[in-house]
C-alpha cells in the first residue's frame, strides 16, 4: 500500500445516535446493535497486475480492518482487476480472462481463507462469467465463516456498446455485462438487514427506496466513477459533489447507513474518483477517505439509528402515498 490512514466515525458525534433516541432508546442501551464497518478503498489496479498481486493488496486491507476491529470490510466494483470496460475488444471472447469462472478461485482462495481465520466479513466486486455464459458486473457478500451469502448483479449497466473512438477512453459496460435479471434484494447479514448496489445504481433514487422497502439497514456500494464524463465535461468538476449528493439522500430518505468504497487514483491514464464514505441514517458523512490509494475508512454503525428516520419523518407505512406514484413503474422515460 502506498498510503493508508485509518478514521473511526466513533470520534465524530453526527454518527451517535443522542440521547433523545426514538421511542426512548438510549445510545448506551444494551440491545443496540453496532457494526464496525470499513470500507476499503482501492487505489489504481494496473492492466498488468496479477490477480495474485491484487489479492495481496486485499489481503492486507482485511488484515486492517480485522486491527481496527471490524465486523465487515466493503471492496470496490470490480476489485480483481482494473477497469476494462475502457478498452474496446472486437471478439467478446478476447474479453473473458478479466472475468471470474468461479468464486472463490484458486486466486482469491487466499481472501476467503484469511476472512474465516479473522473472523471478518467482506463484500467484494468483480466480472462474473456464469457457466451458461452471463456476464455480470457483480458483488459477493461473504461472511465472517468466509461462506458466500449472497450476491448482487448491477441493475443499471452505464455507458454504451460500441465502440466509440472520438472519446478519450470509452465506457463499454454495456458491452460487457448485462443488466441483472434479480433487481435489488437484502440480506439478514452481519447483524442487520443489508442490501447492496454497484457504481451507477447509486445515482437512482429507486435503488435505495426499492431497498428501503425491505427495511435496509446498511448499504453496501462499490464505485469506478472516471473524473471525465464524455457527454458532458461540464460534470466532470461536479463528480465528488454528486457522489456524495446521491449517497447521503439515500440514505437519509430511506433511513439507512451506507458504506461506499472507491477504486479512484489514476489507472492506465484515466482519473477516477476517490472520496469513499460512510453516511449515517441522517444523511452525514462520519468517514471519509482522505488519499486516492489503497485505504481503510472504519465507522461503528449503531443500525438502530435507522430507526429514528424510519419511525419518524420516514415511516413509510404510514406516509408514503403509492397510488400517486404510478408512473415509476409504469414508465421508462418521459414518454
Ligand atoms: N462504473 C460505473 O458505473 N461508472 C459510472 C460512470 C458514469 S457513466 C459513463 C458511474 O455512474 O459512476
Amino acid at each position: 500500500m502506498s498510503e493508508r490512514s485509518e478514521r473511526t466515525a466513533d470520534r465524530v458525534s453526527a454518527s451517535e445516535p443522542g440521547g433523545d433516541g426514538v421511542r426512548g432508546r438510549s445510545p448506551r442501551d444494551a440491545r443496540s446493535r453496532v457494526v464496525t464497518v470499513a470500507a476499503a478503498q482501492l487505489g489504481p489496479i494496473a492492466r498488468d497486475e496479477s490477480r495474485g498481486d491484487v489479492v495481496d493488496r486485499l489481503v492486507a486491507l482485511l488484515r486492517d480492518g480485522h486491527a481496527a476491529g471490524c465486523d465487515l470490510v466493503v471492496f470496490p466494483e470490480l476489485a480483481l482487476t482494473t477497469f476494462f470496460p475502457r478498452w474496446w475488444v472486437d471478439d467478446l471472447a478476447d474479453a473473458d480472462h478479466w472475468f471470474e469462472t468461479e468464486m472463490p478461485s484458486a486466486e482469491t482462495k487466499p481472501l476467503f481463507d484469511e476472512a474465516r481465520h479473522l473472523g471478518v466479513g467482506f463484500v467484494l466486486g468483480y466480472g462474473e462469467l456464469t457457466a451458461d455464459g452471463h456476464r455480470y458486473n457483480t458483488y459477493a457478500l461473504v461472511d465472517a465463516a468466509g461462506e458466500i451469502i449472497g450476491r448482487f448483479r448491477k441493475v443499471h449497466i452505464p455507458g454504451h456498446e460500441a465502440n466509440e473512438p472520438w472519446r478519450r477512453f470509452q465506457h463499454l459496460e454495456r458491452r460487457y455485462f448485462e443488466e441483472s435479471p434479480d433487481g435489488f434484494q437484502v440480506w439478514q447479514a452481519y447483524g442487520g438487514v443489508v442490501g447492496a448496489a454497484l457504481c451507477n445504481d447509486r445515482r437512482w433514487p429507486e435503488t435505495y427506496r426499492v431497498l428501503g422497502l425491505q427495511g435496509v439497514e446498511l448499504v453496501v456500494i462499490g464505485y469506478n466513477t472516471p473524473l471525465h464524463y464524455a457527454p458532458d465535461p461540464t460534470q466532470d468538476a461536479l463528480q465528488g459533489f454528486h457522489n456524495h449528493l446521491v449517497m447521503q439522500a439515500g440514505a437519509y430518505q430511506n433511513g439507512t447507513w451506507v458504506v461506499a468504497a472507491a477504486k479512484g487514483g489514476t489507472e492506465e491514464g484515466v482519473e477516477s474518483l476517490a472520496q469513499s464514505v460512510i453516511i449515517a441514517p441522517s444523511g452525514q458523512i462520519v468517514a471519509q477517505a482522505v488519499t486516492t490509494a489503497d485505504e481503510l475508512i472504519v465507522a461503528r454503525c449503531d443500525l438502530d439509528m435507522c430507526r429514528r428516520y424510519k419511525e419518524t419523518l420516514f415511516d413509510f407505512a404510514r406516509y408514503r402515498r403509492p397510488e400517486a406514484y404510478g408512473l415509476i413503474t409504469e414508465r421508462k422515460g418521459t414518454h
